[in-house]
């Protein structure tokens, strides 16, 4: 057993008795009430889920099993020279609630070395896609043919017992994310470069030097990879991609149909597709500015024309946040550090000046503030990946670490099959005591 899966399984034993406590004991108090506009509106705010990965409070932003971003960045362990800690300590970090020491770290990377195969007949899906899909699209199909590979399909047809699921899911969720970043790459390649071929992983990078590798780009881009998909890894269960992701899994589904599925729901424009949103967004006032900076006057009246035609402001506003994203802040950082001049990003910090009082006067975003994907887009750019379709895979390979810890927690601690209640539109006029035989049309 390596080390992460003993330290993983030591904690799934101590923390068991909690769960089963809390449901034996006080299985009947009352934590949470649900209001007609929560039944309606997307189910903002009810408490209902739990985990212990990450939790995000809307002031602070998100924390890591209780480290915020900042602090997550400066204690995990770095390879030499870099400024980004190693994606495989982020996995160790949320599987386990510890800061890995070095020699634990690289223990993980050696496991994922050894699991870094995407076999050919995932390339052959792929390369059959034509090339105007959406790299999103290829990715979840890739994923989901990774299906037959799933243990815990074949332990549980073979009469696995409960307290074994997060065994077998631990190895399904540790091959996938060994490999969802090959995928990614070859994705890129295949669509983006099919002129320069493929370029096979190094087994002696870590993941993020790895990625950087597959993709053609130098450093810092390692340190942009390790960066990015530490800040996207989970943002607690309720977004859509890490509740579908659950959802999906609470029916004993495998890691790969999950993964899958959670992918498909970060494809929207109002979660993980938005920061190519931002991207398109930016190029047209960027072409409508003839590339020159625009004036306040110009940038309001642009963001004001945007909102006038009835479209958001993308990578604006959050369910959840009412303060401005620290994953913003750390992309807004490390621009200041190595991109300072770039066009673009001059153009977001120009926009953070008058965005949030334009939304604030425009009166409906309960939070004006920037969300992680107003800045994610531009320092992909300036680091030469332009196709801003790309962006949302790059996105769910780093959600896919938060995702999948999530997965093997729930099958360790027995967490039930999902299945909230509906009610219908007349009930809850009964309930509230509308008179429907009085009702206007609009
Ligand atoms: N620009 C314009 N209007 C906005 C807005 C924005 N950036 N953000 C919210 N609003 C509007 C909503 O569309 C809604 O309008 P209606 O009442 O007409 O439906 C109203 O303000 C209230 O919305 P809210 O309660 O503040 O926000 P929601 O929880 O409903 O939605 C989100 C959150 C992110 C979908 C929304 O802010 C949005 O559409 N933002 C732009 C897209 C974006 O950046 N998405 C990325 C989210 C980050 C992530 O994926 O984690």
């Amino acid at each position: 057993m390596s080390t992460l899966k003993e330290k993983l399984y030591k904690k799934i034993k101590e923390h068991r008795p909690r769960t089963t406590k809390l449901i034996k004991e006080y299985g009947d108090k009352v934590i949470d009430q649900v209001t007609v506009s929560q039944a309606l509106g997307g189910m903002r705010g009810i408490k209902s889920l739990v985990t212990d990965i990450s939790y995000l409070d809307p002031l602070e932003g998100i924390r890591y099993r209780g480290y915020t971003l900042p602090e997550v960045l400066e204690k995990l362990p770095k390879s030499k020279g870099a400024e980004m800690p190693y994606v495989e300590g982020l996995y160790y970090l949320l599987l386990t609630g510890e800061i890995p020491t070095q020699e634990e770290v690289d223990d993980v990377i050696i496991d994922f070395n050894n699991r870094r195969t995407v076999p050919q007949y995932v390339k052959n899906v792929i390369d059959a896609f034509p090339s105007e899909s959406h790299p999103m699209a290829i990715l979840s199909a890739a994923v989901m043919s990774l299906e037959r590979e799933s243990l815990f399909n074949i332990k549980y047809k073979k009469g696995m017992s409960k307290m074994d699921y997060w065994d077998a899911t631990y190895e399904d969720a540790t091959n996938l994310l060994a490999k969802i970043p090959l995928i990614g790459a070859y994705i890129y390649n295949k669509l983006y470069h099919p002129e320069k071929g493929h370029r096979f992983c190094d087994p002696t990078l870590d993941l993020g030097a790895n990625f950087a590798y597959m993709m053609g780009k130098d450093k810092p881009y390692d340190d942009v990879t390790r960066m990015y998909f530490i800040i996207h890894a989970d943002h607690e269960s309720g977004n859509v991609s890490a509740h579908t992701g659950h959802l999906v899994a609470s029916s004993l589904s495998d890691v790969y149909y999950a993964t899958s599925a959670m992918i498909n729901g970060l494809a929207g424009p109002l979660h993980g597709l938005a920061n190519q949103e931002v991207l398109r967004w930016l190029q047209g006032l960027r072409n409508k500015m003839g590339g020159k900076l625009p004036s306040k006057e110009e940038l309001k009246k642009y963001v004001w024309d945007t909102l006038n035609s009835g479209q958001v402001i993308p990578g604006y506003g959050h369910a959840v946040l009412r303060k401005t994203d620290p994953r913003y802040s750390v992309q807004r950082e490390f621009c200041l550090k190595h991109l300072p001049e770039d066009d673009l990003f001059k153009y977001v910090d120009a926009l953070y000046e008058v965005v949030p009082d334009i939304l604030r006067e425009h009166g409906k975003a309960k939070n004006p503030w920037p969300n992680v994907d107003a800045q994610s887009g531009v320092v992909q750019w300036h680091y030469g990946v332009t196709q801003y379709d790309f962006y949302t895979v790059l996105f769910s390979i780093g959600r896919s670490f938060g995702v999948l810890s999530n997965i093997i927690w729930d099958r360790a601690l027995g967490y039930s099959l999902e299945r909230p209640k509906s009610v219908t539109t007349e009930m809850l006029e009964k309930m509230v005591g509308i008179d429907t035989e009085n009702l206007v049309e609009i």
